[in-house]
C-alpha cells in the first residue's frame, strides 16, 4: 500500500545513509558557512563528509544577515569561493561586494549536499570519540532529546579528523579541553575565548587560526576566533567562506598523501 511505502522510503534510505555514515573521513560540527563550505570542497575530492547541525535549518548565522537585514558583505579575497558556489552578487564599494543571505545560505548548503556531503539536521554533537589521545569521531544524540533533558543515550560515528565549527561557543574545543585533561594548541592550553570586534584583524585572524588544535580536531569559522582569543569581526562573512575552505585544503592535503 502506497501508505506504509512512503514510510518504508523514508525509514530505509534514511538509515542507508545512516549507515554509510558511521565511518567518515570528516565529521564537521556545525552548519554554518564555514563548515559547509568545507563540506563542499572536501565532498567535491571525493572525501566521506557528513555535517551535524543541533538546528532543524543548517546555515548557522548567515540567513539573517545582520540585525535581520538580509544582505551580507563580503571582501574581494572570497569572491572566488562565491563564484565556487554560483552566488549572485553587486559590487559595492572599496574592494566590497554584496549578496543576499538567503540566496547564498541556501546555495551554500544545496551544492554542500549536491557535491555527497551528507547533512545531518537536528543533530547536537554532545563529545568526542577520544582514543589513545586522539579524537576520532563524535557522539551525536537528538536535538530533542536534549532539550527535554530525556535520559537516552547518543551515538558514535567515527572520523579521521573532526572538525569543530560550532561558531562562538566553540563547544567541541571546549568539551575535549574539559574533559580529557589535555592541553589544545592555544596560549592557554584551552579555548581562550573571542575578543571584542576589529573587522580586520578578526577577518585575518580567524583564517589565519584555521587550523588543527589537538590530534585529530581542526576549528574553523568563529570556533577559530574563540578558541585562539581573536577578535570577532561581525557581519563581514568573507573569513568565514575563506576559513572554510582552507580547512577543507589542510584536510585534503592531509588525506590525499
Ligand atoms: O555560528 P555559525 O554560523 O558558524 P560559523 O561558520 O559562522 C559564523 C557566522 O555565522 C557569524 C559571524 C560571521 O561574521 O560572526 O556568527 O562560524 O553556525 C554554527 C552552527 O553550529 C551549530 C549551530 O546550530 C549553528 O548552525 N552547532 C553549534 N553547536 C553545535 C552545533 C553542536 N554541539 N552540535 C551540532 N551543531
Amino acid at each position: 500500500m502506497i501508505e506504509t511505502q512512503v514510510s518504508k522510503g523514508i525509514i530505509s534510505t534514511y538509515f542507508d545513509k545512516l549507515k554509510r555514515s558511521l565511518n567518515l573521513d570528516v565529521a564537521i560540527v556545525g552548519g554554518g558557512p564555514s563548515g559547509i563550505v568545507a563540506a563542499y570542497y572536501m565532498a567535491k575530492a571525493g572525501l566521506r563528509v557528513a555535517i551535524f547541525d543541533r538546528k532543524l535549518s543548517p546555515g548557522g548565522g548567515m540567513w539573517g544577515g545582520a540585525m535581520m537585514f538580509n544582505q551580507i558583505v563580503i571582501q574581494e579575497e572570497a569572491l572566488q569561493i562565491v563564484k565556487d558556489f554560483n552566488i549572485s552578487y553587486e559590487i559595492f564599494e572599496d574592494g566590497l561586494y554584496t549578496i543576499d543571505s538567503v540566496e547564498s545560505t541556501a546555495s551554500l548548503l544545496y551544492h554542500a549536499a549536491h557535491a555527497g556531503a551528507t547533512i545531518f539536521n537536528c543533530y547536537s554533537v554532545e563529545d568526542v570519540v577520544f582514543k589513545s589521545d586522539v579524537v576520532s569521531g563524535v557522539v551525536v544524540n537528538w536535538t530533542p532529546v536534549l532539550r527535554q533533558g530525556l535520559h537516552v543515550d547518543p551515538l558514535n560515528i567515527m572520523a579521521e579528523y573532526v572538525i569543530d565549527g560550532t561558531g562562538h561557543d566553540s563547544e567541541v574545543c571546549k568539551v575535549v579541553a574539559r574533559k580529557n585533561g589535555v592541553q589544545l594548541d592555544t596560549v592557554t592550553g584551552g579555548v581562550v575565548g573571542e575578543m571584542s570586534l576589529d573587522v580586520v584583524e578578526g577577518e585575518r585572524k580567524v583564517v589565519e587560526g584555521t587550523r588543527e588544535v589537538y590530534p585529530g580536531l581542526y576549528v574553523c569559522g568563529m570556533a577559530s576566533s574563540a578558541v585562539s582569543g581573536t577578535p570577532r569581526m561581525g557581519p563581514i562573512f568573507g573569513g568565514m567562506l575563506l576559513s572554510g575552505k582552507k580547512v577543507a585544503d589542510l584536510i585534503i592535503d592531509r588525506l590525499k598523501k
